[in-house]
């Protein structure tokens, strides 16, 4: 699954980490950028659409089930909330899922959701997963299908099922997305600790927002199962790695770069650098890395 070279404990800034690693050498092209969801061209919005109609298709472990399956229903629920490896397990999660993805459509990469919303500026879901249809058919990426397994889980233990199709109701409980402000209040925050635990309360206010009074986004073990969740974690991801440039840190305390982060098998230590996970975030991002 990963190279020796990913394996080797990795430096605490970032600055060793491109020495070590020879990033400035390295061709850009080798990276692969993950977009905002509101600049997409055409093409790109083709092939991430492409890739998670190619993914629902498959019920074996390339197949969306079985990935939203890792985060909520049916059971084991693996995914880390409230923990200091929050960052880091949804970092392997939506590695493993991208993967995935570009199996079914190589040109894909995942988009992030960019839901800091400016003073004066309304909230929304970007187009490309907003639009129900696109060119004549369902659009992929408003809503999907929930496995009928995790379904039958949640029947058995008497759980809450919102539905057999996913919806939302953005702006419906009463909450606002967070906005611009608190998010590059966020990215000030030296402390990582506190940085990652202020990041997990904002992007809990972004499921509830977009769950509404009953949507999937709002419930932990169904929330993976909207194709816009996988678009919101990336915005989380890429805070950190906007986070990681600004302090010129990693981020996670040594002492925790050697936990697993099952089911994944990857490490603390193989997150921290998204570059030698093969990506990285566009334009923001962008500059600051080949200067580097
Ligand atoms: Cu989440």
């Amino acid at each position: 699954m990963c190279s020796s070279r990913t394996r080797a404990p990795l430096p605490n800034t970032l600055s060793n980490v491109t020495a070590s690693t020879g990033l400035a050498s390295t061709p850009i092209r080798e990276l692969r950028w993950r977009r905002d969801a509101a600049r997409l061209t055409a093409g790109q919005l083709e092939a991430v659409r492409r890739g998670y109609r190619g993914m629902t298709e498959l019920a074996d472990e390339r197949g969306y089930d079985f990935f939203a399956g890792l985060h909520g229903l049916p059971l084991p629920i693996e995914c880390i909330h409230d923990a200091p490896t929050f960052l880091p397990w949804h970092r392997a999660f939506l590695y493993f899922f991208e993967r995935a993805l570009r199996d079914r459509s190589p040109e894909a990469t995942l988009p992030w959701w960019n839901w800091a919303t400016p003073d004066g500026e309304a909230d929304v879901i970007p187009a490309a997963f907003a639009d129900e249809s696109a060119d004549g058919a369902p659009n992929p990426l408003f809503s999907a299908r929930v496995s009928e397994q995790a379904i039958a889980w949640a029947r058995r233990a008497g759980q809450h099922v919102p539905g057999r199709t996913t919806f939302r109701d953005p702006g419906a409980g009463g909450r606002a997305l967070p906005s611009k402000d608190q998010v590059d209040d966020l990215i000030a925050i030296r402390d990582f600790p506190t940085f990652s635990s202020e990041l997990e309360n904002l992007h809990g206010q972004v499921h509830l927002w977009t769950g509404g009074r009953g949507g999937h986004m709002r419930y932990v073990p169904w929330s993976s199962f909207d194709p816009v969740f996988w678009a919101h974690h990336c915005m989380v991801d890429r805070l950190w790695r906007l986070w990681q440039i600004r302090h010129n840190a990693v981020g996670p305390p040594e002492r925790e770069w050697g936990q697993a982060l099952p089911p994944f098998p990857v490490t603390v230590a193989q997150t921290l650098d998204v570059t030698r996970l093969g990506y990285d975030y566009a334009s923001s991002t962008s500059s600051q890395t080949v200067e580097a």
